[in-house]
């Protein structure tokens, strides 16, 4: 059974996560699905994508699927990572994507929904970075993200809390570009994706691309490099990195012991 929705009309191309039974957690299956999809609409000339949660989803996607991170002693978000090969598909794909966001967006969901282009979202969404709840390395990728999103104190505060924000403080940061009812959503995002489809999509995929290029140039030194990856080797060959993925899996609290 798919676990995506998907629909073309008038060269605007619409992705549902349809996996509710576990929340759209980004199963590797499920992306798979969705970079599959995206390679399709770049075959037809799609010219602007609309990437949802069903009508009415509390939860738009819970993030990475815990239960496919690897055990301690692997970087469970490396570059193959299938979250992080989504994250990439998104920003390269050569027209706009638009975020319909309904429901909770957790963990590398919230990178998934900030890699689109134009975030919509309902009042009632929120918006929550939770490596620190699991004992999770962040990558430098998702933490350049994060950079390039929101001021340094606020991604602060929601990584070291992982506690979700209500969607007006995201539109407030600039997080998202729109808040509208949920009854005014889909008509509002699909009238946006006329506007952009109405457009030379060549002028449009380049500047997309100019604006991906410049907003990810970071000078960094190899020995930057090496001291991230070693700081966040001590998180993923830690004991709370295994205590997250077992309280996950046990429903329960972790007991982090800062080991
Ligand atoms: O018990 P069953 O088999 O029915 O499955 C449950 C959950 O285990 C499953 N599920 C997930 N499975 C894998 N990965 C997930 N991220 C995940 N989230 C949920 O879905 C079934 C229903 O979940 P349940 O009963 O908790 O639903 P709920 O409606 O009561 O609560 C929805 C959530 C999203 C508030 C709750 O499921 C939750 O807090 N999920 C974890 C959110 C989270 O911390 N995500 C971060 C994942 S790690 C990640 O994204 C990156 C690595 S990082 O940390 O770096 O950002």
């Amino acid at each position: 059974m798919s676990l995506i929705i998907t629909e073309t009309q008038d060269a605007i191309g619409t992705i549902v996560m349809n996996h509710i039974a576990k929340r759209n957690a980004l199963s590797e299956a499920l992306i798979n699905e969705i970079t599959v999809t995206l390679d399709a609409f770049r075959e037809q000339g799609i010219r602007a994508v609309v990437l949802r949660a069903p009508t009415g989803a509390k939860v738009w996607s819970a993030g990475h699927d815990i239960s496919e991170l690897p055990n301690r002693g692997r970087d469970p978000l490396s570059w193959n990572d299938p979250l992080r090969v989504l994250i990439r598909a998104i920003q390269e794909y050569p027209a706009p994507i638009i975020a319909l966001i309904e429901g909770g967006v957790w963990g590398g969901g919230c990178e998934v929904a900030m890699a689109c282009d134009i975030l919509v979202a309902t009042p009632e969404a929120t918006f929550a970075i939770t490596p620190a709840k699991l004992g999770v390395p962040y990558n430098l990728g998702g933490v350049l993200t994060l950079m390039n999103m929101i001021p340094l104190p606020v991604a602060k505060e929601m990584l070291f809390t992982a506690q979700p924000i209500p969607t007006t403080q995201a539109q407030n940061l600039g997080i998202i570009n729109h808040i509208k009812a949920p009854e005014d959503i889909e008509t509002f995002v699909y009238d946006l994706a006329a506007h952009i489809v109405a457009n030379s999509p060549l002028s449009v995929s380049v500047m997309k691309e100019e604006l991906r290029l410049l907003s990810s140039a970071r000078a960094i030194t190899p020995e930057l490099f090496e001291r991230i990856q070693g700081l966040r080797r001590i998180v993923y060959d830690s004991h709370d990195y295994e205590e997250g993925l077992s309280a996950f899996r046990e429903k329960r609290k972790p007991r982090f012991e800062g080991r």
